[in-house]
């Protein structure tokens, strides 16, 4: 039952015309998915309703052809024809009985328009400003302009009213479409009744507003989601000037949504900020309105919304990634099941999804994006088929999801690991600078195990094939992980390179295993491009190393633009005087130093450095996978079934990749393959034109 310290979580909140039913709220939010899967991006919204999200919003949805994001995958509502694919989200939202929100978008002078080839416009001649350096220029917008996308959004909000939303948005933030950029003096140099004064600025958005609530009546609310800092000082839009501007308007929208700018500052990681840390922007909205206040803080803790409630900082406790890693997060509140909520890592790895134009993933929850493709569910799974009982060797990621997923079907499952804990890679790295919050993977399915006495662990058990055959478990998942390499072979290097018998080599497995390099200079040769590298450098500097980070890419970490934390450990890097080289190859390790080149013209240089640490590729942990499959033939009389590799000890990847493969091995354990010939999931077929 709940705990009546979090009564307050569960009271209903007028918005307008709507009331939502508790105060947990699901901000925009997109996916990779729009509309080229509409239905799997429905029944995901459906299952955050399920979990108890009283709002539950749509990502932005472009409201115009003339303004699309490509190749970013959002919804669309360019015309009547997109209704169907909307209508179908908001149907699947109220089906639990929640609220379904839209937030339409024109991108304006954020998208260049690489599908429509229409000319972007903005308030200003100014060059696109999207995540790239796109050659194309946005067109300053006339008085007659500006009409005509008034017009387009009212036509926009129109369409939403009719496709069943209950709250229709006015987009003003993260300076990722034409309201915002209007308010900001960065972007709008106008001198007409659009620019200058902050009335002036703030002009469109109230019109926009004004015309938004106008035509929806009493039968949707208007919410207004702005971003009240900027983070560049008074060269951006500020808190103080943000603030003068909600005084401006307090009571038109029927809530106001508020939250930083832009995008990368409002969905920062946990390695760059900690639960919470938009509090000081946002504290002061409530006393300028009496309208509801939603804000966003990669919020976990019933705890700490309740305090943000009772505080008065906030209404309604808005979150995205929260809300991505346990869509049930406010029915365990309201069941008070707190110790199964599965909280948020702060990874961002949903984030690359839509950088990527790939299905949405998360780190915690290997079902999002997955519930209607593969029909997982996260909180539910098919009971067993058999009675047959499961061995999984290895409790990293992997091994931990597939143990617990398995045990909620009710097998009997044996988990083996070689270590004295749970957790495998992520315990090891959640020991890194920044990565704390990554020990959450393995605390939440520690307190699931703790819940399954079907599931027992075995600890120091590090088993041969010999064992395993000895045991004779009819199923074998071995999920026994991967190590670091030593030999440099990576994305620029696919065979070894020369390494001095003498030189001092590590890689992060060794640092991780709490070895450090000799000497006083060291080298990091980065070659995996995700955020090992970038860490390692990190800590090798706060222990005292002169450190140098080597990269055949232009920048540190260059994966990570895929999570927005690309210039965060940049500057994180440059702050603690570790010495970036670009476009740099490791070419040999030789005794105190590196044969390297340039990527570009090959020209050879030496660098001094008692130490690398060699941060490129994996190899999985695979001699007991081997091994057994060298067995194969004794395995019937072993009663071994099957024997299946998964995650890292197959192939390393992401520790989304790896939960991933533990709840497939899971969910596919006694299940029907599919037919030959068909895919392993559902997709949707855009439907062809009959021919001219
Ligand atoms: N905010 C928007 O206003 N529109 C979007 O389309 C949008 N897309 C997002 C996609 C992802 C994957 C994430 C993680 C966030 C997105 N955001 C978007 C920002 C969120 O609404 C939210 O403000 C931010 O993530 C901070 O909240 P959180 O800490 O609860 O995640």
């Amino acid at each position: 039952a709940r705990d009546p310290r979090y009564d307050i979580l569960f009271e209903p909140v007028r918005i307008g015309p709507v009331t939502a039913r508790n105060r947990f709220y699901q901000v925009p939010h997109c996916n990779g998915m729009g509309y080229r899967d509409p239905t799997a991006l429905a029944h995901m919204r459906g299952v955050k309703a399920e979990g108890g999200w009283a709002v539950v919003c749509t990502e932005q949805v472009e409201l115009h052809h003339s303004s699309e994001i490509t190749p970013f995958i959002e919804l669309r509502l360019w015309d009547d024809r997109d209704i169907p694919a909307l209508a179908r989200m908001a149907d699947k939202i109220h089906e639990h009985g929640s609220l379904a929100g839209i937030e339409l978008a024109y991108n304006g002078m954020n998208g260049p328009n690489l599908y429509s080839r229409e000319v972007p416009m903005g308030p200003a001649h100014l060059p696109v400003a999207t995540f790239g350096y796109d050659p194309v220029q946005a067109r300053r917008m006339d008085l007659a302009d500006i009409r005509t996308l008034r017009k387009w959004h009212l036509e926009a909000v129109l369409r939403a009213r009719r496709a069943g939303f209950d709250l229709i948005y006015v987009y003003a933030a993260h300076a990722l479409g034409f309201l915002h950029h209007f308010l900001s003096r960065r972007f709008n140099d106008r001198t007409d009744e659009y620019g200058g004064s902050l009335e002036n600025r703030i002009r469109l958005m109230r019109e926009i507003t004004e015309e938004t609530k106008a035509a929806v009546g009493d039968t949707c609310a208007v919410p207004l989601r702005i971003s009240v800092d900027e983070l560049l000082g008074e060269g951006g839009l500020y808190r103080e000037e943000v603030e003068d501007m909600i005084g401006l308007m307090a009571e038109l929208p029927d809530l106001w949504d508020v939250t930083l700018a832009g995008w990368e500052n409002d969905s920062r990681t946990s390695r760059f900020a900690e639960e919470g840390a938009q509090e000081p922007f946002i504290s002061g909205v409530k006393k300028l309105t009496s309208k509801p206040v939603v804000g966003v803080g990669r919020y976990t803790s019933p705890d700490r919304m309740a305090a943000l409630v009772r505080k008065g900082i906030v209404d309604l406790i808005g979150a995205a990634r929260p809300s991505i890693a346990d869509p049930f997060l406010p029915r365990k509140v309201e069941e008070g099941r707190l110790d199964d909520i599965r909280e948020c890592i702060g990874c961002n790895i949903c984030v690359s999804g839509d950088f990527t134009s790939s299905p949405i993933r998360c780190t915690q929850n290997p079902t999002m994006g997955e519930e209607w493709r593969k029909g997982w569910h996260p909180e539910r799974i098919r009971p067993k088929a058999t009675d047959k009982p499961v061995l999984i060797v290895g409790a990293g990621p992997a091994g931990l999801e597939a143990a617990q997923a398995l045990g909620k079907r009710g097998y009997a499952v044996t988990l083996a690991e070689a270590g004295t804990a749970l957790g495998g890679r992520v315990r090891q790295e959640a020991g890194l600078p920044g990565l704390s919050a990554w020990i959450r993977v393995v605390d939440h399915r520690k307190l699931q195990l703790d819940q399954l006495p079907n599931v027992e662990v075995f600890f120091d058990s590090r088993l041969t094939a010999e064992d395993v055959l000895g045991f004779g478990f009819p199923r074998v998942a071995v999920a026994t992980g991967a190590t670091w390499r030593r030999d440099g072979v990576g994305h620029r290097h696919t065979r070894p390179i020369p390494i001095a018998p003498d030189a001092a080599v590590l890689s992060p497995s060794d640092i991780m295993a709490g070895r450090l390099p000799p000497g006083r200079r060291v080298a990091v040769w980065d070659d995996d491009h995700y955020y090992m590298g970038g860490v390692m450098a990190e800590l090798l500097a706060e222990k005292g190393y002169e450190t140098l980070y080597l990269t055949p890419a232009s920048e540190a970490s260059t994966w990570t633009r895929n999570t927005m934390e690309q210039h965060l450990i940049q500057t994180r890097l440059l702050e603690k005087d570790i010495a970036i080289q670009a476009f740099r190859s490791l070419d040999a390790v030789e005794a105190g130093g590196l044969a390297t080149s340039c990527v570009f013209t090959g020209r050879p240089e030496r660098l001094e450095a008692d130490a690398v640490v060699l941060v490129t590729a994996r190899l999985p942990e695979e001699q007991l996978a081997l091994d057994l499959a060298a067995r194969r033939p004794d395995w019937a009389a072993a009663g071994i079934e099957s024997v299946t590799t998964i995650g890292d000890a197959l192939a390393p990847a992401t520790i989304a990749h790896a939960t991933y493969a533990g709840r497939r091995y899971a969910e596919e354990l006694d299940a029907e393959p599919p037919p030959e010939g068909t895919l392993p999931f559902r997709r949707e077929i855009t439907s062809l034109v009959p021919l001219d």
